[in-house]
Formats: structure tokens, sequence, C-alpha cells
């Protein structure tokens, strides 16, 4: 897939967990040869979320793992004793994201931190075989198994949105920095506006994840026209946080006060806000340093203070995501589709499609009588023979449902 350096775009499998199966037990009593049913039900398998989070900078996690599968809900077991459900699994993935179908159909568009979408239904659990005690079923032989979590392909697609700006005066070292702590590969070279446009880079360092963005040097001016640097400024804008970047090499001498005045002065005369906005200042090149200075010092060429720069970013960003306000989130729950209905196969065989007919014959051993009884009886109660028959079956018809194949047979109703 072609990558616009601004949009972060993946397309991801994800599968809830599978129900747990139903039990078929009988209670063991001193005198009684076979006590009454006591099969548990098994788990619901977990759901997979996709949440957005704003400590989540980019969709890059899911290069490594496009497939992602929430855990299955335990069987069930004598004594009623339950299964315990799988646990959810969330996803995080980053502020304005959009959840798209594989056909690019819009799903959710995840705006804000907290806005989450359910992805893929985790399986319901089988009933135990004590859910199947009736007056007509004393000793219910049979148990439901569980269901399949939901599989769903899907495509996630974010702008990428500046956490950090690497702000300096041109030359400083700014594309030579982003290459060594991101994948981004902006030209570099040893004269001034060799950047022309902005670069994005995914930053990802210890627990931290941001986007970290190039622009073009800053020269005196700035803020009125002068140079590149003012068209790119608005990337600044949206940044959580400023670095301003001190060539320490100056070969024109400027010393980092100066720069660093210059570069304050252009930001704050293009917006004041601006000036509000938490700042780390380091110096580039400490390898080849000609200047004094008393501050960070890193060498993006020999990786002299790249990684104290890096834990001290990450945290200035994390904090600064931690102070923003809460806004009120939402949740889509996608609701699973209820009923049934009828189709012909290929082959003139009828399909009864729909999770409720399917979970009637999803039961641990259909072949029994006693199974196939309650299988008839769950239909009439449906209203599944009936469909059956004004879709025109006829006695001895073949009925697939789910991975079950049946004999129709006319019923009296
Ligand atoms: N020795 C040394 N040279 C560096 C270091 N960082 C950058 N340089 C050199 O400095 C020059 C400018 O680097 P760039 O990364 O292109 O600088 P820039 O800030 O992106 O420049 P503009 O895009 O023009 O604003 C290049 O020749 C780099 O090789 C460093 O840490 N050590
Ligand atoms: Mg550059």
């Amino acid at each position: 897939v072609p990558q616009s350096a601004f949009v972060d775009e993946v397309q991801c499998n994800l599968r809830g967990g599978d129900g747990g199966a139903g039990a078929v037990s009988f209670r063991r009593e001193a005198h009684v040869p076979k006590g009454g049913p006591d099969g548990g039900d098994g788990g619901k398998g977990g759901d997979v979320i996709v949440r957005a989070d704003r400590n989540v900078a980019s969709l890059l996690a899911f290069r490594d793992h496009p497939h992602r599968r929430a855990a299955s809900g335990k069987h069930g077991q004598g004594g009623k004793r339950h299964g315990a459900s799988g646990d959810d699994l969330v996803i995080a993935v980053p502020e304005g994201t959009v959840v798209r179908s594989r056909d690019g159909e819009v799903l959710a568009d995840l705006v804000a931190h907290g806005d989450a979408y359910l992805a893929a239904h985790g399986g319901a659990g089988g009933r135990g075989n004590a859910r199947f005690l009736s007056n007509a079923r004393r000793a219910p032989s049979f148990a439901e198994q569980g269901e399949f979590g939901e599989e769903h392909w899907l495509r996630l697609e974010v702008k990428l949105l500046a956490d950090a700006a690497l702000v300096g005066v041109p030359n400083a070292g700014k594309s030579t920095l982003i290459s060594a702590v991101s994948a981004a590969k902006p030209k570099i070279a040893d004269y001034p506006f060799t950047t022309l446009e902005p670069h994005l880079g995914v930053v990802r360092f210890d627990d931290h994840e941001f986007v970290l963005a190039d622009i073009p040097g800053l020269i005196e001016g700035a803020a009125d026209g002068r140079g590149l640097g003012h068209t790119f400024l608005r990337h600044v804008e949206r940044a959580r946080v400023l670095v301003l970047l001190l060539d320490l090499a100056s070969v024109d001498g400027r010393s980092p006060d100066d720069q660093e005045r210059v570069l304050v002065d252009e930001l704050g005369r293009y917006q004041p806000e601006l000036l509000d906005r938490p700042r780390l200042v380091v110096g580039s090149k400490a390898d080849v340093a000609t200047a004094d200075f008393d501050g960070l010092r890193l060498s993006a060429v020999t990786g002299a203070g790249v990684r104290e720069f890096l834990g001290r970013l990450g945290s200035m960003i994390d904090d600064a995501r931690a102070a923003e306000p809460e806004t009120d989130s939402f949740v889509v729950l996608r609701p699973r589709e209820s009923g049934y209905s009828v189709v012909r196969d290929g082959d003139g065989a009828y399909r009864v499609i729909g999770r409720a007919a399917e979970r009637v014959v999803a039961l641990a051993d259909i072949t029994s009588a006693e199974a196939l009884a309650y299988v008839h009886d769950r239909f009439r109660r449906m209203g599944v023979e009936r469909a059956l028959a004004r879709a025109g079956a006829r006695e001895g018809d073949t009925v697939r449902i789910g991975a079950v194949e049946l004999e129709y047979v006319e019923g009296t109703s």
C-alpha cells in the first residue's frame, strides 16, 4: 500500500473469543445411580474493542501484529460450575482513527480519547445440560457447544498529527535527528533550507509512542513570511511539545542563546499561545560542538544523548496528554443480528441462516434422539418449520443449518 507521510493505514483481522462448551454431567449421590443433570454453562468469549487512546500516536503496532484475538470462555463443569468468561481485548488506536469495513464502509470515527467500537463479539457460552431439564426430559444427555467468536477484517486509517515539532534554524540538524529516531527519511545536507516540506516520524521509545515533525528551518522574520518555515508553523500549532534544537556547531557562529531568542520570537509572533506550550531546549551536533551550552546536548550522528532526549520528550508528551481535559466519549456497540431466514442452496437444499437458528443445532451430540427432539421442538416454537414450509420444503428435502444437515419432516402445524 503506498503510504502518504501523513496517513497511517492498516488492515487487521480481529476475532472475538470462542464461547466455552456447556457440560453434560449428572449429580452423584450415594443412593441414586444417576442424579439430576448438573452440567454448568460455558463462559462467553471476550469481545474485541477498538478504542481511541491519546497515548497512542500511530497504527504501527498493527504492522507487527495484524491478527488480534480475544480470550475464549472456559468450558462448563459438573456441579453446575460455569466456565469463566474470556477477557475482552481492548486495542488502543490513535485519536481520530477511522474504522472501515474491508469494502471501505465507515463503521466508526473514533475522534476523542475513550471513543470505542465493538469490533468483534465474543461467542456465547454453550448451556450445560442442567438447563435442558424439563418435565419431558428428566435426564438431558446433551449440552450446547460454545459459539465461535465473530471474525472481521477491518481497515483502520488515521491522519498523523505531530505530538512534538522540531523547531530550529536552518542546518541545525533537525532532519538528521528525526532520521535517527524514526523511520522518516527526509533529505539531509550541509546547507540551509534542505527541508522544503514537513516530515512526520513515529517514535517508539520505552513505553512512549509519539509523532515527531521535522519542519523547514526558521529564520528571523519567518512569521512575516521570510524563509520557508512560516508556511509550516501550522504543523507546530497542534504539537503538544515544542523541541527547540540549537546548532552547537553553527558555521556562521550564531550562539545557542541567539538561536533560541530568534526561535521563541518567531513562534510568539506567529501565535502568542505557542509560548505557553511546553518546550524542550536541546543542543545538536554535540560530537563537533564549538559553542558553550549548559543544557541537554545530543549528537544524532554518534547517538550520544539521544536516549536521554527521547526519554525526556516522551515524558513531557505523556504529561501534556494527561493534562488534557476529558471529553465525553462514546462506544459503538453493534447489536448482533437476530432472527433467521431461509434460502435455497445451489443443489436445491434449503438453508436456514441466522444466529438464533444456528445456535439451536450447536449441540454437542445432535445424533441422540433426545437432542433431535429438542431441536424439532425449538424450531417449531421459533417458526422455522413454518418458514421452511412456506419456502416450499417437502417431506424428505434436505435442510442445512450451520454445520448440520437434517431431513425435512412435514409437521402437524
Ligand atoms: N557531526 C554532526 N553533524 C551533524 C549532526 N546532525 C546533523 N549534522 C550535519 O548537519 C548538516 C545539516 O543537517 P540537516 O539534518 O539537514 O539539518 P536541518 O536542520 O534539517 O536543515 P534544514 O532542513 O535546512 O533546516 C548535515 O550536513 C548533517 O550531516 C550531528 O549530530 N553531528
Ligand atoms: Mg531538514
